[in-house]
């Protein structure tokens, strides 16, 4: 290691940038809706182009739009070590919520270039599209085709609710790329992301070390029962697929309440047909998002709700049908990457601590192709997916002085 010990990120840019990103795709309370593929997605990854080639970066972009912003190396023949996460939002997200991994990325290209360092293996910072899922379902989506869970074609032929699809989005914001999806070579790949639950700021924890992520399933539930009229027709006669989609709710609580403390459940996804004040629903569609670091728990749940919701629907007098439409085993980071971590964790002095990861993330689907780590900061109260998710600057700070410092180790920076 040289004496790049001393060496620190510049917190006040990273937070400039921060907040300038911010202003692309504002929501209604303070927050981001900067869904993958929209206009407001596509100014957000020019000023993230336009930021990254201020700083000599060259771009190549592959079929799934994922951008790779490229510093070279003393030696172009190695392998990149890579950064990233995704500047994508949920509708109603965050400012911060894979923002900060992208952006802490193009800070160490920064600092990099402000501190006149050369590293041996080049570096390239990545946006990878659609990480969030929301718009085009399964969350990940560009991450899991570089890794080979899913073909281009899938993804480019999911559909959004009005019926919009992944190559024409990419098409129309002009970010569908030549390169072919999952071609280029990585040495490594670091993500940095807010930690999305309250583990870190309870313990008063600077850093956390991302030694596994928890595994996910989105089992979708189809309920066709009857519309009828919710006025004239008998309790006895109907066959109310909202009732169902109600029941169902309550088991996948139950289910997950079963195996804690390493499970959890929710339905946040529902759609009622056809949603009319005085008819009686027809139809639900919704999907079960069921997570544990335990593959055995999690297909158990996975099979007691699928057993449970047929029951239910049976009771009722409807149809059902279920149907897996995303998800990902447990993950096991890799060693030496972690290791790199902890080892820059230490060395600055910031206080850590070994964690799991509760949400998915693009470097779930990287670890299974290139040796992948993340480092996680704390996020106020816990709080992500709502518009009111809140870092402090010393926190992303932290965490990007920590990418640093993994970073300069793993692509041999030069005296
Ligand atoms: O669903 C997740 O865990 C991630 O935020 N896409
Ligand atoms: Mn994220
Ligand atoms: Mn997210």
């Amino acid at each position: 290691m040289t004496n790049a010990r001393n060496h620190r990120i510049n917190g006040d840019r990273l937070w400039d940038s921060l907040m300038e990103m911010a202003k692309i795709g504002p929501g209604i309370a303070g927050g981001n809706n900067r869904q993958t593929l929209t206009d407001f997605d596509a100014q957000g990854r020019a000023l993230f182009q336009r930021w990254c080639e201020a700083e000599g970066l060259t771009m190549a972009v592959d079929k799934m739009g994922t951008m790779f912003m490229r510093r070279e190396g003393t030696d172009p023949s190695l392998p990149p070590v890579c950064i990233g996460s995704h500047l994508d939002t949920q509708p109603t997200g965050g400012k911060y919520d894979g923002i900060l991994g992208v952006l802490a990325g193009l800070e160490v290209v920064r600092s990099l270039n402000e501190l006149g360092l050369k590293t041996r293996h080049p570096i390239e910072v990545i946006n990878w599209t659609n990480e969030e899922g929301a718009r085009f379902a399964p969350a990940m989506m560009a991450s899991g085709v570089f890794a080979g869970m899913q073909s281009l074609e899938q993804a480019y032929a999911t559909a959004d609710r009005d019926g919009k699809t992944v190559e024409s989005e990419l098409k129309r914001i002009g970010w569908m790329g030549e390169e072919k999806v999952g071609d280029r070579p990585m040495k490594a790949f670091f993500e940095l992301h807010i930690e999305q639950g309250p583990i870190l700021e309870t313990e008063g924890v600077d850093i956390g070390i991302v030694t596994h992520g928890q595994g996910l399933i989105w089992l979708e539930i189809t309920l066709t029962g009857k519309e009828s009229h919710t006025g004239t027709t008998p309790m006895p006669m109907r066959r109310n697929a909202g009732l169902g989609m109600a029941r169902v709710t309550e088991l996948v609580e139950q289910v997950a309440l079963s195996h804690a403390p390493n499970a959890v459940g929710a339905i946040g996804h529902a759609e009622v047909y056809p949603c009319s004040r005085n008819i009686i629903p027809g139809r639900t569609v919704f999907t079960c998002d069921l997570r544990s670091p335990d593959l055995a728990i999690l297909e158990d749940m996975e099979a007691k709700v699928i057993a449970g919701a047929t029951e239910i629907a049976k009771t009722i007098g409807l149809e059902i049908e279920t149907k897996r439409v995303g998800g990902f085993d447990p993950v096991t980071f890799d060693e030496t990457c972690v290791g790199q971590l902890r080892a820059a964790a230490e060395r600055l002095g910031y206080s850590h601590k070994n964690l799991v990861s509760g949400a998915g993330h693009d470097a779930c689907w990287v670890n299974r192709v290139v040796p992948t780590a993340m480092v996680m900061c704390p996020c106020v109260d816990g709080l992500s997916h709502n518009e009111a998710e809140e870092i402090h600057p010393e926190w992303a700070r932290a965490g990007t002085d920590v990418l640093f410092h993994a970073v300069l180790e793993s692509a041999e920076v030069m005296s």
